[in-house]
This record gives C-alpha cells, structure tokens and sequence, in this order.
C-alpha cells in the first residue's frame, strides 16, 4: 500500500492518492472529517484556522462508502484559495502585486529549498514546505487507521511537554484519560499543567516568539509480527522512526526507554518474559516500547517525539536579504505560536498509516475477506505459541 500527496498552502486543494487498499473496507466522509477537525484544534494556532474548516471529498475509488479497489483519491479544498488566487494562480503571467520572498526564514526550509530548486521567489519553497501539507496526510492515515481499528488497534496521543513545561501525566494511563486529553486544547489531561502551558503559550506570542514541545504516542492491541529483523528496510522501527521524522518541526523520535536505556546496563532495561498458567506468555514490563528486532512485539507501542519551536517568528531572527546580499530581518508571515497538539494528531495519523502499510505487507490480500482470514489464521498460530487460551 503506497501514498502520494500534492499540494501547496495557499493552492487550491491538497490531493491523496492511496493504491493497494484492499476492496470492501467500509469508509465515510464522517471518519474523516472527524480527525481532520482534531488536527484543526489547539491553542496556539494562528489565524489560518479560524478560515479554514477542513473536509474531504471522494474522487475515486469508493462507492456507497466501501472501496473497490482501486486507487482512493481525495480532496480538501483549501478555503484560503479564495484570497491567494491572483497570487498563485497555476497559469498566466506574475502580476506586478506579487512581492518575491527573499529574506529566508532561519530554521525554515526557505534557503535550503531555494538553493536547491534555484527560486529567487522562496514563497515557491515555503508554500509546499508548510504544515498544511499534514491535513491530507492526517486524512490518508485515517484511512490506515480504519483498517487497525477493525483489527482492534486502538492509538491515542497526548501534549507531554510544552516548552520546558512538562506533564505528569504517564503515557501508559493515555486509554484512560483519553476524553481528558480530547477536550483538552493542549491536549494535556492535567489541568494544573495544562493552565501553565498556556501561560508559557500566550507569554511567547507577546513576546513574538514560538514553542515546541514533546508528544508521546501510544498504540495497543498491535500484534506481534510487523515489520521484519531481515533486512534493514523493512525493520519497523526503522520506517516508523522515518515516517514521524518526516513531519514538519519532528527533531527526535524515541521509541520505549529511548535515549534513557544507553545509560543504564542491560538488565535494567531489557523486559524479561513470565509465564502465567492462566494466561500464557507475557512481559510484566514495556521497555522496549512494543518493539524488538524491528517487529513489533504484541506489546503496546510507546513513542515519544520532540518538536522544535516553529521557525517563523514576528521577531525573527537576523538574515539576509537574497536579493540586496544585505543583512536583513527574516521574513514575516502569519503562522502559528505552537502547533504541538495538531503534531500530535499528525503522528497518530502518520502511525497509522505505517501500521496498516505493515499489516498489509503481512497479512495481504485484495479484499477485507482475504485480510481477516490471514490474520485470524495467524494469531491462532500465536496465541497457542505464547500458550493464550
Ligand atoms: C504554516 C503557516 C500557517 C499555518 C500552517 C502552517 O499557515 P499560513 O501561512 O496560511 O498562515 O496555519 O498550517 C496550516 C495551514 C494547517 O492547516 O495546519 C507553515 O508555515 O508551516
């Protein structure tokens, strides 16, 4: 299974295409529209919010809200087209209002893309290299995430740090506390942590600045068997950590004991297995974040992100003007304070899409039939394996 996605911010639409889904999964605008409206929420977010209401629209591959087969494409109109379509009109020729870009935003993709692809004008970088490109891949990772949902995995998130203000809350508690988190608009369930955050939030923004945070992930009833020891490229770890690294501002991805385990001695870190007559083979402990050898274990998985503050500051930083070689200011466009929240919504979306790339991999088939039987076939092997009765 294999996506592309196309789009610019201020374009008129974002387009999917999903190829290899298997015929008669059961998908409705509704499933859709729902985490596209999550992804829309959180305090933070800057003006673009307030004109934008995301909603998908079906071009191909479903009919009667079941799919057929064939490649799934979608479509999310961008509602901001309205007041850019002089500006990034597709054909014609630059009117004399377009004002080139050229003070690259330090942090940003500006310099680097415009280098690469020779733009004088970096608003040719910026308007693909923006988080908005995350709305459709929030919507094809949902179409991933209703197949896990029909296996019984279950993915939650929260805000575990915003800035250097950091939550108590235990992401092995995320199932429990998961209306707290979802009506929460930092999505943190401690309200003690949470009034702080957005002090910390509204203190940044009068101060022209930006924050980052953590995001930690958690994904249950995940079998054991996805991904492979094999050969590099298909170890899960690998295309996880690769995928939630590609999300704009992602500057680290841990999974389990992360970074914390290369200090600690192996028996410290390691989750040993335990027998119960009753209930089979288990680990009492989850170090290992769901994961070993690039498959997954059968354990829950547990992933921690670090997102940088968002580059584009109303103070910015010093730069240069491209045009004049002069030391100039960074240029200044309307964005966000602190989208962490959307990230996280982002990454359950991004997971999901790994995880059902994975368990199409694994179990195959061209239709939900084939699907079920493999995997039902499957775990009857693994669950008399492990001794689960
Ligand atoms: C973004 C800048 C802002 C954000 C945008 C990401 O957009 P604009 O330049 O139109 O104000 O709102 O995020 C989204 C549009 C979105 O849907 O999340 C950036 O520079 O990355």
């Amino acid at each position: 299974m294999r996506f592309l996605n196309a789009g610019e911010s201020h374009g008129p639409c974002l387009t999917g295409i999903i190829e290899g889904l298997p015929s008669g999964l059961e998908v409705t605008g509704e499933q859709i529209n729902n985490q596209l409206e999550r992804r829309q929420r959180g305090y933070g977010r800057g003006g673009r919010m307030s004109i934008e209401k995301d909603e998908i629209t079906f071009l191909s591959g479903l009919r009667f809200n079941r799919t057929i087969g064939s490649p799934l494409t979608l479509q999310i109109k961008n509602r901001d087209w309205e007041n850019w379509c002089k500006l990034m009109a597709p054909e014609g020729i630059c009117p004399s209002e377009v004002k080139a870009v050229t003070r690259p935003r330090p942090g940003h993709a500006d310099l680097a893309g415009g280098l690469k692809y020779n733009h004088q004008d970096l608003r040719l970088v910026l308007e693909r290299s923006s988080a908005r490109e995350t709305a459709m891949r929030v919507a094809v990772g949902t179409v991933g995430r209703i197949i896990m949902e029909h296996f019984n995995l279950k993915i939650f998130s929260h805000v575990a740090a915003i800035g250097a203000v950091n939550s108590p809350v235990n992401p092995e508690d995320l199932p429990a506390l998961f209306e707290k988190v979802e009506n929460s608009p930092l999505r943190c369930a401690d309200a003690q942590a949470e009034a702080v955050m957005s002090e910390e939030v509204d203190r940044a923004k009068a101060e022209g600045d930006t924050l980052g945070g953590l995001i930690e992930l958690v994904i249950t009833g995940v079998p054991p068997g996805l991904g492979s020891h094999v050969h590099w490229d298909r170890r899960f770890d690998g295309r996880l950590g690769g995928a939630l690294f590609s999300i704009q501002g992602i500057k680290g991805v841990e999974i389990g004991a992360g970074f914390a385990s290369a200090g600690k001695r192996g028996s410290q870190v390691h989750d040993p297995l335990a027998v119960n007559h009753k209930t089979g083979i288990w680990r009492p402990s989850n170090r290992a974040g769901g994961i070993e050898g690039g498959i997954t274990n059968g354990e829950p998985l547990i992933i921690r992100l670090a997102m940088k503050p968002i580059p584009t500051l109303s103070c910015p930083l010093p730069s240069v003007d491209l045009n004049t070689g002069q030391d100039a200011s960074g240029a200044l466009e309307r964005s966000d304070i602190c989208a962490v929240p959307s990230a996280a919504v982002v990454a359950e979306a991004v997971a999901a899409w790994e995880l059902a790339a994975a368990f199409m991999e694994k179990f195959g088939g061209d239709c939900m039939q084939e699907l079920e039987q493999s995997f039902r076939s499957y775990m009857d092997t693994v669950n008399s394996r492990l001794r689960k009765k």
